[in-house]
C-alpha cells in the first residue's frame, strides 16, 4: 500500500465523529479578532451568501471550507497535540468557518506533523505558518497590542514550545504509569497484532528525540527547574491580567493553554503537574482558558 493511501485508510472512523467533517461554528466573539476591530471583508461576504440563500431557497456555492487535519481528541482535550489545539483554537479565533478531519498517522503529510490546514487547495503545514495565512485572510491574533507585545508574544510561544511542550511530551511518554493509558490510545487504530511493536518503536523514537534534546538526560530536579523558570517568566508576564498579554485573548494563549491543560490532564499526576498546578495563577488561567478558548472544541 503506499504511503498516502496508508495514511488515508487511517483516517480515523473509530469515534464518534471522527473522520467525519463537522464544520465548527465561529466563536462567540469574532469581531475581538478582526484586524481594524471591523468584520473583515471575507466574513461580510460569507454572511452575504448565506442570506442570499436563505432568501432564494437555492443552493449557491458559498467561500471554500477551511479543513484542519488533526490528531483525535483525549482527556477531554480538542485534540491529542498541543499545536493542533493550537490551530483549532487560533481558527475560532480568526472568525473562519472550518472544519476538523482526525488522522492517525500523519507521515504522508508535508513536513509528516499535524497540524495542517486546507485552504483554498493548497495544505498549510505547522500551526505557525496556519497563523500566518489566517493573518493574511483577515484575522488580528494580537487585538490593541503594540509591536513590542506581539514581539515578546512571540518569544513566550517559543518558550513554552520548547520547554514546556516537551516536559509534556516527556511524561506522556517515557513516564510508565501514563504511557500505561497514553500507549493503547495513541495507537489504537494500529492492527492489535502488530499495536504493540509499533508503539514501541515510535516510543523508542521519542526518547531518542528528548535525548538529543536533552530534556531525558537531565535529572528529574533538573527539568523540573527549566519548568519552574518557564512557568514564573509567564506568571511575570501575565501578571494580573485575565489572559497571558492582557485583557483579551492572544495567539499567545492559543499556544499556552494547550500545553499547561494537557500538563494538568496527564492521566497520572506527576511532578510536573504538581509543579504547574503550585502556581497561583494556573488554576484560574486555565479554567478562563477552558471555557473561552476551548469552547465548542472539546
Ligand atoms: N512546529 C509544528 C510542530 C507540529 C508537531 O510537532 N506535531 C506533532 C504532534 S504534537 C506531530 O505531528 N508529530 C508526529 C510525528 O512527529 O510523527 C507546529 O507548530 O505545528
Amino acid at each position: 500500500m503506499l504511503k498516502a493511501e496508508y495514511a488515508q485508510s487511517r483516517l480515523s472512523t473509530a469515534r464518534p465523529g471522527a473522520g467525519t467533517k463537522s464544520p465548527i461554528k465561529p466563536p462567540a466573539l469574532p469581531h475581538l479578532f478582526q484586524s481594524g476591530n471591523s468584520a473583515h471583508p471575507r466574513v461580510l461576504m460569507t454572511v452575504f451568501v448565506t442570506i442570499s440563500e436563505y432568501h432564494e431557497g437555492q443552493q449557491i456555492k458559498g467561500p471554500p471550507m477551511l479543513t484542519l487535519t488533526t490528531f483525535p481528541p483525549s482527556f477531554s482535550e480538542p485534540s491529542h497535540s498541543p499545536f493542533c489545539a493550537k490551530a483549532m483554537i487560533l481558527l475560532q479565533m480568526s472568525g473562519q468557518t472550518w472544519e476538523r478531519e482526525d488522522l492517525a498517522n500523519p507521515s504522508a503529510m508535508p513536513h509528516g506533523r499535524l497540524p495542517v490546514l486546507r485552504a483554498e487547495g493548497q495544505l498549510i503545514p505547522d500551526s505557525e505558518f496556519i497563523q500566518g495565512w489566517l493573518t493574511t485572510q483577515g484575522a488580528d491574533f494580537f487585538p490593541d497590542c503594540t509591536d513590542e507585545q506581539k514581539a515578546i508574544g512571540h518569544s513566550v510561544i517559543k518558550m513554552v514550545e520548547e520547554t514546556l511542550r516537551n516536559a509534556l511530551i516527556h511524561d506522556r511518554w517515557l513516564d510508565d504509569q501514563n504511557w500505561a493509558y497514553i500507549g493503547p490510545l495513541f495507537f489504537d487504530d494500529v492492527p492489535r497484532p502488530i499495536r504493540k511493536l509499533i508503539a514501541g518503536i515510535v516510543r523508542r523514537s521519542v526518547r531518542a528525540g528528548l535525548k538529543s534534546n536533552g530534556l531525558a538526560r537531565m535529572s528529574l530536579e533538573q527539568r523540573l527547574q527549566k519548568v519552574e523558570n518557564d512557568l514564573n517568566a509567564l506568571g511575570q508576564i501575565k501578571g494580573a491580567s485575565p489572559f497571558i498579554l492582557g485583557d483579551a485573548p492572544t495567539a499567545v494563549d492559543a499556544a499556552v493553554l494547550p500545553v499547561l491543560s494537557m500538563i494538568d490532564r496527564l492521566p497520572v499526576e506527576t511532578a510536573l503537574t504538581r509543579v504547574v498546578r503550585s502556581k497561583d495563577w494556573v488554576g484560574p488561567y486555565l479554567q478562563r482558558g477552558r471555557s473561552t478558548l476551548y469552547d465548542g472544541l472539546a
